[in-house]
């Protein structure tokens, strides 16, 4: 970790009274994701603060006051909520890199809202969220799970999700669905690699988010070293609105920066005090922190802040609102969700900050090309995306977020995806593996429907008489297979069967046949996940399975171009004739630069552009099209070993047609034939997927680790030690990577762990 700054420190120059020359003007709003329009809720925000504010009795400092929060009635009522209280919902997710605390953090939430009697542990299996017994089995989450709670009259509907790097399609899934999001992060570790992942994938679905600096109580925990790691490697402007009381086992609560008032936890309750004595001075300076950050970003807090030097707690809170919406800053928390503190502060911030269904912007679909908008209301014709298919005893449930209008048990629906109209059979609301019956669900509902037979992740739900295709989440390419095969042959159909309703559940899974040695082969996105999905077959379908050894998916690439290459698709045996003549240039492309985008964003065809430059109507534009898809096709199996061919650009840059025998087929004909001839003739390389790996060892396993590394071509990219633990970044082909987990843990007695995130594709030494 980078040598950081607490922030305060960067910021002791400001700390006299700023006036308009000295603090910069307020930047230029850039549109970007789901933005809210600026004005709209204002002052909607201080009714839905908790009734628990107490009136200060000077200003900034609260009078002594002991406030016990009633515990909320245990009995969960799933009413439904009519239009106006849309905006008391709030459909949020858990992001983190694994093991930051997003589950703890859940079943914390549950508790202290009084969704659960008990606090479960994810070391003991008895968390609500992980139930899955695989999830119990590893301590890890694998699956999204989505809860339900009520906080202050809002509804919470929260999706914990999984942090490892294989489940990453699960997140997105997620994040496709959700109007905001809370981060976690871990207070001795700053920002790490998977976070930084999350954080860029909800800045590209344009989620806003608040930050909670999680396990406060952990020996080498720091506040400010965390704020300064979110600073410089998400930039982005932390909003720090809290100050720790006390450090590692003395942390005892936080002081409240915006009503300058302590809050004390003991046992499951929390008090507010005022600031103590010795605390007082240095609360000042971080409130005064915080107003010149928000002062810098918000153009009204700048007015207030230049004609009174200070901002008012109102000012300071809708501003916060605003700052989070547009995304220009992320308010940051800080608690320890393990011992229970900070977590009621975090769901009065998450329904203060985050938005709405309603304040998100109106969802967008297509219907026969043209692009329409349907806003987050119930008695619109509905709009509703599935984004995740399970197998449960009670049923295949679909899981859906209703964007807008209303679905009814009973209605008919139709399904986009295969233009087919289904029933929906029940409507349930799920609290992680339990569900409740509810008649209907509205716009900004997140639910799970029985009774659809072909529904997919991705597919739009919608009114038969309003068609509208919403657009899915992507999905990641497959990047390690193994080969599977039914111990007994008997059970060959069975394996079929289940592997088909696996690839169904999680799009991230693929099933194909390997053409040359007829093996089943099942994809997906690294080691773990696909041994959890071997693992599910077994138990669930009580199979035995034979599992090959894992391989990564490669891809080929240009290194060498080729122009001019000419290619004709004459046919004239009886009939029609087919006629297309094409003219194409083949050159490398560089890589974007963004390994991980080069390997999650640009699907199938990889990074591949097509270009026309011919003139004159040589080749009318339907043949230019039909070309470009032919190229496409010709893209599926490379030269070297039939691998998938990414990097390239090609340009058509001359034609011919022929006025009666030229047609879209043959000019997609020849496209593929001559981009496959073109690819003969380059030069073409063999290209692994690879990941950048942070391995965080003791510092006397250090040597061994390295060498180690090195043997599995891994490329070191940093090494630091802080009190000796030492932290080693490298990068290393995947395919090296196969077991390095147990490797890892035999070098170091067990203290090792390492973390994974995709970087791309390098070239790989060997002809596969
Ligand atoms: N000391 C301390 N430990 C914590 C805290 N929060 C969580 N933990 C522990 O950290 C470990 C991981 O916690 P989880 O809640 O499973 O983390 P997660 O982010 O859900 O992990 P994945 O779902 O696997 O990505 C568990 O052993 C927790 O008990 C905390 O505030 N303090
Ligand atoms: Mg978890």
């Amino acid at each position: 970790m980078p040598a950081a700054r607490p922030p305060s420190d960067a910021r002791d120059e400001h700390l006299t009274p700023a006036c308009p020359s000295r603090l910069p003007a307020a930047p230029a709003r850039p549109v970007t994701g789901r933005r809210v329009p600026r004005r709209r809720h204002r002052g909607a925000l201080v009714p839905a603060w908790p009734q628990a504010a107490v009136t200060p009795s000077r200003p900034g400092i609260a009078p002594p006051c002991s406030y016990h929060r009633e515990r909320p009635p245990a009995v969960r009522t799933h009413t439904l909520q009519p239009r106006h209280a849309l905006s008391l919902v709030r459909n949020l997710g858990i992001l983190a890199h694994v093991d930051a605390g997003k589950t703890t953090l859940t079943e914390r939430i549950l508790y202290v809202t009084g969704a659960t009697h008990k606090r479960g542990e994810v070391h003991d299996g008895t968390t609500v969220t992980d139930f899955d017994p695989q999830e119990r089995d590893r301590g890890i989450t694998i699956f999204a799970a989505a809860v339900s709670c009520d906080w202050d009259g809002h509804r919470v509907n929260l999706i914990d999700t999984p942090g490892h790097v294989d489940f990453f399609d699960e997140v997105e899934r997620s994040l496709r669905v959700l109007d905001g999001a809370i981060a976690v992060f871990d207070a001795v570790a700053g920002v790490e690699p998977q976070s930084e992942a999350v954080w860029r994938q909800a800045d590209r679905h344009g989620v806003p988010r608040i930050a909670f600096v999680n396990k406060l109580d952990r020996a080498g925990a720091d506040l400010d070293t965390a704020i300064a790691s979110i600073r410089e490697r998400l930039h982005t402007v932390p909003l720090v609105v809290q100050m720790p009381i006390g450090q590692e086992d003395a942390f005892t609560g936080v002081v409240d920066l915006l009503r300058m008032t302590a809050l004390h936890w003991d046992g499951g309750t929390y008090e507010r005090r005022p600031v103590p004595d010795a605390l007082r001075d240095e609360a000042l300076r971080r409130r005064r922190i915080l107003e010149e950050a928000v002062a810098e970003l918000h153009p009204e807090a700048l007015e207030e802040f230049c004609a009174t030097s200070t901002l008012s707690e109102r000012t300071l809170a809708t501003a916060l609102r605003e700052v989070t919406m547009s995304g220009e800053g992320v308010v940051v928390l800080c608690g320890s969700a393990y011992r229970d503190r900070g977590i009621e502060p975090l769901l009065e911030a998450a329904v203060a900050y985050l938005p709405s269904p309603l304040d998100v912007r109106p969802v967008r679909g297509t219907h026969g090309g043209a692009v329409e908008e349907r806003a987050a209301d119930p008695a619109a014709p509905l709009a509703a995306l599935a984004f995740k298919v399970t197998a449960t005893a009670t049923g295949r449930l679909t899981y859906l977020r209703v964007y807008s209008g209303t679905i009814r048990k009973g209605d008919a629906v139709l399904d986009t995806g295969t233009h087919r109209t289904e029933r929906v059979g029940r409507i349930l609301r799920v609290q992680a593996d339990r569900h409740e019956d509810v008649d209907r669900a509205v716009a900004g509902d997140i639910v799970a429907v029985i009774g659809l037979k072909t529904a997919r992740p991705g597919t739009t739900l919608c009114t038969p008489s309003a068609p509208l295709a919403l657009e899915p989440p992507t999905v990641a390419d497959p990047v390690v297979s193994v080969a599977v095969e039914a111990a007994r042959s008997l059970d060959t159909d069975r394996l079929a069967t289940a592997l088909a309703r696996l690839a169904e559940e999680d799009p991230s899974l693929t099933v194909r046949t390997d053409p040359e040695t007829g093996q089943t082969l099942l994809s997906g996105m690294g080691e773990l996940h696909l041994e959890v999905a071997v693992e599910k077959i077994r138990r669930a379908h009580g199979l035995d399975v034979a599992v090959g050894r894992p391989q990564v998916a490669y891809r080929e690439t240009v290194t060498r171009g080729v122009t001019g290459l000419l290619y004709r698709h004459v046919k004239q045996e009886g009939g029609a004739g087919q006629f297309a003549h094409v003219v194409l240039d083949v050159e490398a492309l560089e890589p974007t630069g963004d390994g991980a985008a080069d390997r999650k964003d640009h699907g199938d065809a990889g990074h591949f552009v097509f270009r026309s430059t011919v003139t004159g109507g040589r080749v009318p534009q339907e043949y230019v099209r039909a070309v470009e898809a032919g190229c496409r096709d010709a893209l599926t199996e490379g030269p070297l070993g039939g691998h998938p061919v990414t990097g390239l650009r090609v340009t058509l840059t001359d034609g011919a047609t022929h006025s009666k025998d030229s047609s879209e087929m043959a000019f997609r004909t020849a496209g593929r034939l001559a981009l496959r001839e073109a690819l003969r003739r380059a030069g073409t390389a063999l290209l692994e997927p690879v990941v950048d790996v942070t391995a965080t060892v003791p510092g006397d396993a250090v040597g061994g680790v390295l060498g180690d590394l090195a043997a599995r071509r891994g490329r070191v990219t940093g090494q630091s030690v802080r009190a000796g633990t030492a932290v080693v970044t490298a990068t290393v082909p995947l395919a090296e990577l196969f077991g390095y987990a147990s490797r890892l843990r035999g070098r170091t007695q067990g203290r090792g762990t390492f973390t994974t995130r995709p970087a791309g594709y390098a070239p790989a030494p060997r002809v596969g």
